[in-house]
């Protein structure tokens, strides 16, 4: 809880044994956390019965793909506070105090991982990720006037449930390129949006999205559909 209201942290699960129990501990163990809800995403490792042990509640997703995750954890969250994380070592807990204290003056509070001094030794940011990120969002600030912004793929974010219940019948991605769009919606619906550095670290486990290049190039690609489609048709 936090001042008086209840907190969801979700994590979409593709295959995250390796790290899911910790995670789940992690931010779960926050004292203003109230609910950790996993969306497992057809893993067929031990991730549900990692994450069951560890206290989260798990839902299914039977259609593959981290937007579609991530949307129905929006979906079936219990808070007036919705954390979007990610259940593989990358993000820190305590990071998600640094969104909270915005959540009360913005409706979309995002994480950035492009500051240099919190990008851990071994996290998979090099400079082509760092600037590649940069730029997309900057191509997002820019189009849409603002705010400042300067990574367009970072999962640990707060939106306020109520906004987010505005936004489920709206979202049309269910890949990976699944975040601009939550962006583009909220500044349509002149909502209040923040961005704040957040910590980044080595994963735990296999990236399944920019841990290869191509991937992650395909990806930005498609960001930049997204954005310019809403820029010029409003959806
Ligand atoms: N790629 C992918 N990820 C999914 C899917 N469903 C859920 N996820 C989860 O979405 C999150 C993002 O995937 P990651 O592999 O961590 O991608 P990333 O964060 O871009 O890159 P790394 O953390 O460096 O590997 C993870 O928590 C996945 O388990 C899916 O169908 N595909
Ligand atoms: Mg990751």
């Amino acid at each position: 809880m936090w001042q008086g209201h209840r907190v969801s942290v979700v994590f979409p699960a593709y295959n995250e044994e390796a790290g899911i129990a910790a995670a789940v501990s992690d931010f779960g163990g926050l004292d203003a956390v109230d609910e950790v809800l996993v969306v497992d995403n057809n893993s067929r490792d031990k991730t549900v019965a990692q994450a069951l042990a560890a206290g989260a509640r798990v839902v299914r997703e039977p259609r593959q793909g981290y937007g579609h995750a991530l949307r129905r954890g929006l979906a079936e969250a219990q808070g007036a506070y919705v954390v979007l994380a990610e259940p593989d070592g990358t993000f820190i807990g305590k990071d998600v105090l640094k969104l909270l204290a915005y959540a009360d003056d913005f409706d979309l509070v995002l994480g950035t991982r492009t500051t240099r001094e919190l990008i851990w030794h071994g996290a998979n940011m090099g400079w082509q990720l760092r600037w590649g990120n940069w730029v997309v969002a900057k191509l997002l600030q820019v189009l849409f006037g603002g705010p400042s912004l300067s990574d367009c793929g970072c999962t640990l974010r707060l939106v306020r449930r109520s906004v987010a219940e505005r936004m489920l019948p709206r979202f049309t991605v269910g890949g990976s390129h699944f975040l601009p769009e939550m962006v583009c919606l909220a500044l349509l619906e002149r909502q209040r949006v923040v961005e704040v550095p957040v910590n980044y670290r080595d994963r735990v486990g296999q990236s399944k999205i920019t841990g290869s290049m191509s991937t992650a190039i395909r990806v930005a690609a498609r960001m930049v559909g997204v954005i310019l489609r809403y820029r010029l048709f409003g959806q």
